[in-house]
């Protein structure tokens, strides 16, 4: 099938931008088709980290093109950091890197505003990366935004004045203490345009609907998780954007029916960055074990992350929105070492066992149920093939695929392109 998808059924940094590295050498064409700088998706290869927040994970692969869609919002000047943190590789981003016309962008003002109404909540802050991605996908859906094509208009300024303005009477309505200097941040955001414009900007429904056509492969990298959804996730603890499988549709303009393989990545335990409820959480010394093996600090803001058990009430949930047919496991090696695993089977909310997620699932409301597990003590790390893995992890595993009705094709065991083993 022309149209494979790549999605984290969590609350982000599954290990996305590792996972679509390790395949891209299997796919034409990357594309994005949500989120924007908020996100970060980190690959590791010849010993170096490299953190991507809006080109796609496929840029570093020689024959893959790589398409930023329409359903994303791209900031300038994070753009152009990325682009020039990449100038070492030689790359050709005339014939390599290709941006829809229907992309909006995020303004400096948007991201003004992204801090003004999280300042104006307090303590019921969403815990945004505050990189404008609300107001953004606001003025998308508001029907006042600016798009990549508007750039090839003679009249462009006057639309981004016209917008500036507005947003900084929007901002004065907050009434918060925000510091800014616009002359600074304009000037900044005028010379990234500059960079943005050298860029090759296409019609990216039509070329991808003729590559499908043309027999060429596609894989759809998602970013953020399941549960940062618009709809389906933790609302209003969420991102702006489709980040499940119908967004590659809309955020591409791809049919459903074009649609093939359905990849989920899933954390061996779960982590999540910013506000919101998250029923397995942990606050002790497993919590902090994890978080400690597993390096979890935000790839875009440093910001370090939650960490609880595997919740498979919440991963069924998202393999069922999303239709996923393979499933891939990360960051198995952190668990090493724990005597006893635990993963949510069930929850008690208000009393009642319930085995799906409730609408409200606030910690007063849910307490997780969870079936325990023997650990294991051998380090995954150096671990190539399936019969090496312990007897212990593949009974982890194994629960999980039955729980959930998919197979693990995949066991991430460190993050480097080579510590991952197929199934
Ligand atoms: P936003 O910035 O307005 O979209 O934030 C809204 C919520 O979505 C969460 N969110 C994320 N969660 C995990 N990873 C994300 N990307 C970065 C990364 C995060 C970082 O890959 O590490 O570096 O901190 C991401 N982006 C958005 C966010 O925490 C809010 O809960
Ligand atoms: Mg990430």
């Amino acid at each position: 099938m022309a149209v494979n998808l790549l999605l984290g059924l969590q609350w982000g940094d599954e290990g996305k931008g590792k996972i679509v590295d390790v395949l891209t050498s299997n796919y034409d064409i990357i594309a994005r088709f949500q989120g924007g700088p908020n996100a970060g998706h980190t690959l590791i290869f010849d010993g170096r980290k490299h953190v991507l927040h809006t080109i796609p994970s496929g840029i570093f692969h020689k024959n893959a093109i790589n398409i930023v869609g329409n359903g994303v919002v791209i900031d300038p000047v994070i753009f152009k950091k990325e682009l020039d943190n990449l100038s070492e590789f030689n790359l050709n981003f005339n014939t390599k890197l290709l941006i829809s016309r229907k992309a909006h962008l995020i303004l400096p003002t948007h991201r003004l505003l992204d801090a003004a109404s999280e300042a104006s909540k307090g303590k019921a802050k969403i815990g945004s990366t505050l990189k404008g991605i609300g107001p953004t996908y606001m003025d998308k859906t508001g029907r006042n935004g600016m798009r990549v094509g508007d750039l090839e208009l003679a009249d462009w300024k006057d639309k981004y004045a016209a917008l500036t303005e507005k947003h900084i009477k929007m901002i004065d309505f907050f009434n918060v203490d925000i510091q800014y200097n616009l002359k600074e941040l304009e000037a900044e955001f005028f010379n990234a345009i500059k960079t943005l414009k050298e860029l090759t900007f296409i019609d990216s429904e039509e070329y991808l609907n003729n590559a499908i056509k043309n027999g060429k492969t596609i894989l759809a990298e998602g970013a953020q998780g399941s549960l940062l959804d618009v709809d389906f996730g933790t609302y209003p603890f969420v991102t702006s954007s489709t980040t499940t499988a119908a967004g590659a549709c809309t955020g591409l303009g791809v049919a459903p029916n074009k649609i093939g393989d359905v990849f989920g990545i899933f954390k061996a335990y779960t982590t999540r960055v910013g506000s919101g409820p998250f029923p397995t959480e942990l606050f002790d010394e497993d919590g902090e074990t994890m978080s400690r093996v597993g390096h979890e600090f935000g790839a875009t803001t440093g910001r370090p992350r939650r960490c609880g058990w595997l919740d498979l009430i919440a991963l069924k949930y998202a393999v069922e929105i999303n239709g996923v047919t393979q499933l891939m496991m990360m960051k198995g090696d952190v668990l090493s070492g724990f005597k006893t695993l635990k993963v949510c089977t069930s929850y008690n909310y208000k009393g009642t066992e319930v085995h799906h997620l409730p609408y409200n699932i606030e910690a007063h409301n849910v307490t997780p149920i969870y079936k325990e597990f023997k650990g294991w003590k051998e380090d995954l790390t150096s671990m190539i093939s399936e019969d090496t893995l312990p007897k212990e992890l593949n009974e982890y595993i194994k629960f999980i695929e039955d729980f959930v009705g998919v197979p693990v094709k995949i066991v991430s065991v460190g993050p480097d392109r080579k510590q991952t083993i197929t199934r």
